[in-house]
């Protein structure tokens, strides 16, 4: 009996509970996935990415969860997600498939400290915990601090702001260790980053009216994410450029992403949209993540095509 058989799907967990859980994940199933330390938190948190991989380094899906810590629904989603890949291999043709040909990395809890302050303090923090010199104010919206359009009017330039985008690109060591780790991987083809509420795919650029060059083909896989995604249960996603489609944004991982040649980058705003907000209640974790993993394996088959 594997141990993540006898763990809860269906509720949500302390950052230890999931910590415990990578560490069941990667005994049950050591030959596909193994966890990577890449870094360290403000508060001195180990920062780990799930990497699933048959072997040799493949060209890369890249998926990160709870980057804001208060959308718990995205970590629950990721931990769905990690057993769901896990125990397809060898038995779903078309992750298998995927999976021959790319190695997907997976970073859960993507934002530690914020994540621990919410089930210690303030359920709805949403930055980092990073003391800000000159300021009482505490945090930087990891989603502001990262170096594509950085600092502009989609951001605030307060500490005491919830879109605070710090002191300096990659201030945050949560954000700098995700950029070191995709810089130095160099075979990154698609950044997925999820969030939520809103029900919204979204793609570059938030930063700026310009239209990527890569603007139709991101549209029209967006177009048949949203299709894949509301086939389960009917969920509706509107889909866009980030600047259009909800507000302008800078510094925002997507525009970073696809600036450093990562193609294929999507923002994932998960349900709901508006009635629950970020205290998405827990019986929606399993149908949630259902009908994320439609939309997941629609990106990666194109990635993996492409
Ligand atoms: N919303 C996102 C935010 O960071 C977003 C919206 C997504 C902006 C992608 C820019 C790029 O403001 C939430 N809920 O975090
Ligand atoms: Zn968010």
């Amino acid at each position: 009996e594997r141990s993540t058989n006898s763990f809860s799907y269906t509720t949500y967990h302390t950052i230890e509970e999931i910590y415990r859980w990578i560490d069941s994940l990667v005994m049950d199933y050591p030959k596909l996935v193994s966890k990577i330390d890449i870094g360290q938190s403000y508060e001195g948190r180990p920062i780990y990415a799930l990497k699933f991989s048959t072997g040799g380094n493949k060209p890369a899906i890249w998926i990160d969860t709870g980057i804001h810590s208060r959308e718990w629904i995205t970590q629950a989603t990721g931990i769905w997600t990690a057993k769901k890949i896990a125990s397809s291999y060898g038995v779903d043709s078309s992750l298998t498939d995927i999976l021959d040909n790319m190695d997907i990395f997976l970073e859960i809890v993507t934002n530690p400290d914020g994540y621990a302050y919410t089930h210690s303090t303030n359920r709805m923090w949403r930055k980092t915990r990073s003391i800000n010199v000159g300021s009482s104010c505490v945090g930087v919206d990891p989603n502001r601090n990262w170096n594509a359009g950085f600092g502009g009017p989609g951001s605030s330039s307060n500490p005491c702001g919830e879109t605070y985008h710090g002191a300096y690109p990659h201030s945050e060591p949560e954000v700098n260790s995700i950029v070191d780790f995709i810089l130095a991987h160099g075979n990154v083809k698609a950044m997925l980053t999820i969030h939520s509420y809103s029900q919204m795919l979204l793609f570059p650029y938030g930063y700026t009216n310009e239209l990527a060059p890569d603007h139709e083909e991101l549209m029209e896989l967006a177009k048949q994410t949203a299709t894949a995604l509301a086939s389960l249960h009917g969920t509706k996603y509107t889909y866009g450029t980030t600047i259009a489609t909800i507000y302008q944004a800078d510094g925002t991982t997507t525009d970073w992403a696809y600036n450093n040649g990562i193609k294929y980058s999507y923002t994932f705003e998960l349900r709901d949209t508006g009635k629950y907000v970020f205290i998405l209640p827990a019986e929606q974790i399993i149908p949630t993540a259902e009908e994320t993993w439609l939309a997941l394996m629609t990106i990666m088959e194109h990635v993996k095509d492409h």
